[in-house]
């Protein structure tokens, strides 16, 4: 099995030796099909980086994206749907959730770009006019031009439960605004899909304090990858490749809400650990 992990300007191989790409161009690095033979012929043809390397990809200021848009699913998850159904239960909005897990057709939106996105280590945000907030934590398909799935991601679709709660029509405020979206920290490239016991697993420290943990699996999620990205290209060109978040299966309950300062880890078996700080 080969495994690459690719972050702005680095590869790290299964080796933990990271390698300095230099002048290349992410976008064009990114948007290919044969990303990891690229990636491995790439490094044959360098040294690796010498002195202390261990830890720089999370400490990266950068996150994998430069003019890819990102998109997201929503109630792929059980735990979704519920959480969904109860949070407009007042606004009659329930129903629509449940529809939609059992549809053929998922749902997919536009979450936002580079320019919305905190980088690993970043700082994401929660809007002024919302009074519940939390991080969903996704994990998030690399897919080029041509809709292949190249590789995969940790994304963080943060969301305010509140302005979703009181009307579903309000889900586009809810989902993107300013520092909506962590991504990060690199996108792992691998000849071998990810196992459905591949765990997805979400702590938010306040403090020194652990005040939500969750834990789930993508044998947990209701439609595939590629089920996702072939609706997604169904109508949608995307010159230099997208991402694409894949819903959440962890929702705290009712009584949690972020606050500014707490500290998001999302961690997924080999990809890595996503931090990001609220603001
Ligand atoms: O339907 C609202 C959003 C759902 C979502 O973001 C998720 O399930 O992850
Ligand atoms: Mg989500």
């Amino acid at each position: 099995m080969k495994i690459y992990r690719i972050q702005s300007g680095i590869v790290l191989n299964d080796q933990e030796n990271y390698y300095l790409l230099e002048n290349e161009d992410w976008d064009s690095f990114f948007n290919d099909d044969a990303l990891l033979n690229k990636a491995e012929a790439k490094i044959m043809a360098l040294k690796p980086m010498s002195g202390d390397t261990s830890r720089l990809l999370e400490s990266q200021l950068m996150a994998p994206i430069e003019k890819q848009e990102i998109w997201a699913s929503g109630v792929t998850y059980y735990n979704s749907k519920l959480g969904r159904q109860e949070e407009s239960r007042d606004s009659s909005g329930g129903a629509f959730y449940a529809h939609v897990y059992e549809a053929e057709r998922p749902e997919l939106f536009y979450k936002g770009n580079v320019f919305r996105t905190a980088k690993p280590g970043g700082m994401v945000r929660i809007r002024q006019d919302s009074t519940w907030n939390v991080p969903e934590p996704e994990l998030t398909l690399a897919i080029t031009s041509s809709g292949k799935i190249i590789g995969y991601t940790i994304g963080n679709d943060m969301s305010s439960r509140s302005i979703e709660g009181e009307n579903p029509l309000y889900l586009p405020q809810a989902k993107t605004y300013d520092g909506s979206a962590g991504l990060g920290p690199c996108i792992y490239v691998t000849d071998e899909p990810l196992d459905k016991t591949t765990r997805i697993r979400l702590v938010i420290y306040r403090g020194e304090s652990v005040i939500f943990e969750g834990e789930t699996r993508l044998s947990e999620m209701k439609r595939s990858p590629e089920e996702l990205a072939s609706f997604l290209y169904r109508e949608c060109s995307f010159q230099y490749g997208c991402f694409l978040m894949t819903g959440t299966g962890i929702v705290p309950g009712k009584d949690f809400t972020l606050n500014k300062g707490d500290e998001i880890h999302i961690s997924i078996d080999s990809i890595g650990t996503l931090i990001n700080i609220v603001n």
